[in-house]
This record gives structure tokens, sequence and C-alpha cells, in this order.
């Protein structure tokens, strides 16, 4: 199979969508070897089908803003691979949205919902609206509107949103609300609802939570543990925060979080009420800059990253290509030992390159990150069953899809040459294979 020639017709395409070429290059170099050993991949365009979304469905957003204002925003959904289940993925709200940075989002989702062994296929939707200074108001009839059309595309048995960057609970509550209200139905079609309305225990914990379990089986593996670990996070969102708080509570330092504004950091590490506070700071429309004003021993580097800070694990948890090959070369240099990802694709491909060349253990978001949507996978079965489980069940099953994820980035990325094994083909072959199977299975559609 000629890899090039499916990377160039991509090219060809749609030359402006780079993000959906980093990712599908990443993923397809990934499976070289796998494809060299399966050639009946080819015969029925099988990698084709699966970089070409099943259906993509682009909206007119109209809502009225605090000050009587018309406002037109686009919102879109990638359906893109309906195999092992209804799709399911995030909704994003970021000025940065396009059509390039949804369908790099949905392959992603492909290989993560595979992994997770749950009956979840892929998508992953959202808009150019950007919720940073807005009102609550604006926000609840920002989300009705982009509902009122979204809701035709979707059901418990479709398609199944959920939250990303700038969508969290609230956002989804008011989703859900006009959902329930347009369709006359109270179903499971969206997860992260709040707890009182089929929302899942730990929901907006899990993907910081599952990003940290995973680390400490890594570093398990290499008999090495978090305690006393300088860990390095990017991001002051729902992600970041958690994967600083689940570390934190396993012993280990966490010396930064950051924004799109800049950087803040402890040498002594934060802790956990200093993450609390940067919540609500955040949720004020505040920056990590403020928590620096308050807390002691919190310093704050406008417009810095923090890669170039001393750390032995790195959690970059805030959004694409946030990590690039000259920071990448900050971490080693600096004496970091891991580095993980709790975002989608936050490292470039150089970046990647360096970090594997200089020998770190490193994994991506595609399995690191699968937390989330995995208890997003929990919480359809809660709302199927008409069932709430308890925190501390959800935590164990979380755990448990972890490991699992892990045992298979392990199983498919070798590693007995003594050094961490190489998680980014172990998750590309058993996602893949495991979308692949349920693909060929369904005939050619
Ligand atoms: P949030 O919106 O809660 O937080 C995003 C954070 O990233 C904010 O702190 C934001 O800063 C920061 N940020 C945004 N752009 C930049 C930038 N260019 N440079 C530095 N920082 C930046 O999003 P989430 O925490 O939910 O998502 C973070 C990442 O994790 C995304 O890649 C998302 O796709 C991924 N993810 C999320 C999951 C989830 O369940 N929510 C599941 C799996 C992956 P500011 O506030 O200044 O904008
Ligand atoms: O990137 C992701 O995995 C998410 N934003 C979570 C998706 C979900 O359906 O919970």
């Amino acid at each position: 199979m000629d890899i090039n020639a499916v990377i160039q017709r991509l090219e060809q395409r749609d030359p402006h969508d780079t993000h959906f070429r980093q990712a599908a290059k990443g993923l397809l170099g990934s499976l070289d070897g796998y494809l060299k050993d399966h050639p009946e991949i080819a015969d029925s365009a099988l990698l084709e089908r699966l970089l070409e979304p099943e259906r993509t469905v682009i909206f007119r957003v109209t809502w009225v803003d605090d000050h009587g204002a018309t406002r037109v925003n686009r919102g879109y959904r990638v359906q893109m691979n309906g195999a092992l289940g209804p799709y399911k993925g995030g909704l994003r709200f970021h000025p940065s949205v396009n059509l390039d940075i949804l369908r790099f989002l949905a392959l992603e989702q492909t290989i993560k919902n595979a992994l997770t062994g749950l009956p979840l296929g892929a998508g992953k939707g959202g808009s150019d609206f950007d919720p940073k200074g807005r009102s609550d108001g604006e926000i609840m009839r920002f989300c009705q509107a982009f509902m009122s059309e979204l809701y035709r595309h979707i059901g418990p048995d479709i398609d199944v949103p959920a939250g990303d960057m700038g969508v969290g609970t609230r956002e989804v509550g008011y989703l859900f609300g006009m959902y329930r209200k347009l369709s006359g139905t109270f179903s499971g079609t969206l997860t992260g609802k709040g707890p009182t309305f089929g929302g899942s225990a730990l929901r907006p914990e899990a993907t910081g939570y599952g990003l940290v379990y995973f680390a400490q089986q890594a570093l398990r593996c290499q008999d090495d543990t978090l305690e006393g670990k300088a860990v390095a996070v990017s991001g002051a969102g729902s992600v970041a925060r958690h994967a600083a708080l689940k570390a934190i509570e396993m012993g280990a330092r966490v010396v930064t979080l950051s924004d799109s504004r800049g950087l803040i950091h402890r040498q002594q590490g934060f802790d956990a009420e200093q993450v609390g506070e940067l919540a609500r700071i955040k949720a004020n429309g505040g920056g990590v800059a403020d928590l620096a004003g308050q807390a002691t021993g919190v310093s704050y580097h406008e417009n810095e990253k923090p890669w170039a800070r001393a750390c032995d694990v790195a959690l970059p948890c805030a959004t694409q290509n946030e990590l690039d090959q000259h920071d990448a070369r900050a971490l080693v240099k600096g004496g970091c030992r891991w580095l993980l990802e709790g975002a989608n694709m936050p490292c470039t491909a150089g970046a990647v390159a360096v970090v594997r060349e200089a020998g770190l253990g490193y994994a991506p978001g595609k399995a690191a990150n699968a937390g989330g949507v995995a208890v997003s996978g929990l919480e359809m079965s809660q709302n199927s069953l008409r069932e709430y489980w308890s925190a501390s069940e959800v935590d164990r099953r979380l755990y448990g899809l972890m490991e699992n994820i892990h045992r298979q980035c392990v199983e498919h990325g070798g590693g007995d040459h003594g050094g961490p094994p190489d998680y980014e083909t172990g998750a590309a072959v058993a996602g893949f294979s495991r979308v692949a199977e349920a693909m060929r299975g369904q005939g050619i559609l």
C-alpha cells in the first residue's frame, strides 16, 4: 500500500487542510508495518474510506446578543465513522474552529474510540463562536440556536455529542435542554450532562484523571512512579486542571499551568486548593495571571509556554500544535523523560520526532486522553439502563478502561528493548485494526 499516494490525494483534494493531513500522516506512518502485513486492507479502499467522513453537516447559527444585535456563526457536525457504534465525540466552541480542525479531531476520535473497546463510532462538531466574554444569557441563546439545527442529525442511536474546548457542563446542559424540547424525548443524546439529568459521576474529571492513570501505568512498566516527579502541565481548562489534581493526589509536583496568555510556575508545586481557585478564576473570565497575584510562590510569565521549565513529565493539555520542535528540544534539555498528551495532537510532527529521537516515553492523545470519551460511553450505558453509578464505581471502571488501553498499546507497540514501548504505533494499530475489522465485516459502504 502506497501511503504517500493516499496523502498526496488528500493534498490535491483539500490543499488547505493542514491539520487533517498532519493527523492522517501521523496515523498512516504508524500503520506502515501493519499495512505491509495486511495487504487485504488495500483491497477495498479501506484507508480512503477511513479518511472520508461518512457525512458532514454545516449550518448557520443565528442568535441575538445582549445588545440586541443579530449574530451569525457557522455550526458543524462531522459524522466520521459509524462502524463501531453511534457517532461519538465532542463539540468545540472556539474562533479557530473550521472543517480542517474538526476533521482532524474526528479522525483522532475514530482511533481513540476504538481503543476504548466500547461500542462508539466517531464524530466531532462545534462552531467558530467565541464564548470568551459572553454572558450566561448569550451562551444559553447560542447553545439553543446551535441545537435548533443540530437536533435533526443526532439521537441516542445516531450521534451522541459531548463537550470539548469551550463546551463544558453548563453548555451541554443548555444544548440538552433544547434537544429535549425539540425532540420531545428525554434520552442520553448528549454526554457530559449535569448530574441531576443523566450526567455520569466523574465525566468532567475523566480525561485528566485518565491521563494520569495512563501515566501511572507507563511509569510502572519502567519500575517507576509519579511520586516526587516534577510535572509540567499546559492549559488551565477542564483537562489540565483535573490532570493536575490527580497528579498532585499521586504525590507529584505540578510545577506549571498555563492559558492562551501565559504561564504560571511554582517550584514547590501547586496544591489542590490553588487548582480549585484557578477553576473559579477561569469560570469568571480571568486568567492564570490572576492566580499568581493571589497565591504565594507563584510566578507569571506572559506569552511563555511551560516547556522550558525543568520537569520529569510533560502533560500538554491545552490545544493542537502547542508544543513544537523548539519546545521539544527545551524539554529534552531540561531532563524530561515522559511526554503524554492530554490535548488532541498538541505536538507538531517535528516535536514528536525530537522526543522519539531522544528516547522519551511518548504517548499520543488518542490513547492517553481517551478517559473522557470512555466515561461518556459509561454515561450512555447508565442512561440506557436508567441508572446512576457511584463515583467510586465510575472511577474503578475508568481505571480499568485506561489499563486496557495501555495494555493494547504495549501489546502492539513492542517494547522488548528495555525502554518504553512505541505507544504511537501501538495505539494506531490496536485502534485501526478494530475499526477496519468492523468496516470489512459490514461490507463495502
Ligand atoms: P477548555 O476549553 O476547558 O480549556 C482549554 C485550555 O487551553 C484553556 O486554558 C485555554 O486558555 C488553553 N488554550 C487554548 N488555546 C491555547 C493556545 N493557543 N495556547 C495555550 N493555551 C491555549 O478545554 P478542554 O480542557 O476540554 O480541552 C483541552 C484539550 O483537551 C483540547 O485539545 C481538547 O480537544 C482535548 N480533550 C478534551 C476532552 C474533554 O473531555 N474535554 C477529552 C479529550 C481531549 P484560555 O482560557 O486562555 O483560552
Ligand atoms: O476529544 C475527546 O475525546 C472529547 N472531547 C470527548 C468526547 C466525548 O464524546 O466525550
